[in-house]
């Protein structure tokens, strides 16, 4: 691949979406040519398929019908937008991935990591991020965030238990791929935030150069 593929993880709240537009406008200021998307998204059927997973439903959505359909939208996300714009040489910077599905899908509904791991191969074979960006902050810091926006999706509405479970899990993917994954700490205000992506951005040109 000629670009880059950098994903921004963590819970609910962390400040994914606040810092993506600062990672974008850091690259373009290099004329490093980048495309923002997001999971599960990023394509119409993709979006389509997030609206299933985030809508309020009278039928509950087992863990494994949410893993299939968060890979569903993956695999057509990586068709039509992801693999294409690497192709072309773009940087893709995607709001969630994988790990997001390791995190909430194994850690939080208590799939099992080896069928996560199984779609996962399927799906991208040994693709990955070159780079993951993971805003860590306590659970209750990013839940009062969270709040303070619009109604809670399905996700939003569980319990704190879920929400620790998915941070611990975040947290253990890190110490299991330390190269690819660098932990941000969320909780601060938004400069100091900003200050250590920007850290991590450098090194990531820097070896691309
Ligand atoms: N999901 C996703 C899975 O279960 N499996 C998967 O495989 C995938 C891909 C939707 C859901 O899908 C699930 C996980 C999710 O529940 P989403 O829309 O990306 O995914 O998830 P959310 O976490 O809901 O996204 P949010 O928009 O809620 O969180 P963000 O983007 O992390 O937070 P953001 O930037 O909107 O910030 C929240 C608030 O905090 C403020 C912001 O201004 C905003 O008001 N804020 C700060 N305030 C103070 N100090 C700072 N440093 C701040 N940073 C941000």
């Amino acid at each position: 691949m000629a670009g880059k593929f950098i994903t921004l993880e963590g819970g609910e709240g962390v400040g994914k979406t606040t810092n993506i537009e600062f990672i974008k406008e850091y690259f373009l200021q290099l004329n490093i040519p980048v495309v923002v998307t997001r999971e599960p998204g990023g394509t119409p059927i993709a979006e389509t398929l997030r609206k299933i997973l985030l809508a309020k439903h009278e039928e509950t959505i087992s863990g494994q019908t949410e893993l299939l359909l968060m890979f569903a939208a993956r695999s057509q996300h990586l068709s039509e937008v992801i693999y294409p714009n690497l192709k072309k040489g773009n940087w893709v910077l995607c709001d969630r991935f994988t790990d997001a599905t390791y995190a909430y899908q194994g850690g939080g509904r208590k799939v099992a990591d080896n069928k996560i791991a199984c779609l996962e191969n399927l799906v991208q074979g040994d693709f990955r991020p070159d780079l993951t960006l993971l805003l860590d902050a306590p659970v209750e810091v990013g839940l009062v965030r969270a709040k303070t926006r619009n109604e809670l999706d399905r996700f939003e509405m569980e319990q704190i238990d879920f929400f620790k479970s998915v941070r611990e899990t975040y947290l253990n993917r890190a110490k299991q791929y330390p190269e690819r994954i660098k932990i941000i700490q969320a909780d601060q205000v938004l400069e100091q935030v900003q200050k250590q992506i920007a850290e991590q951005l450098e090194q990531i040109v820097k070896g691309n150069d």
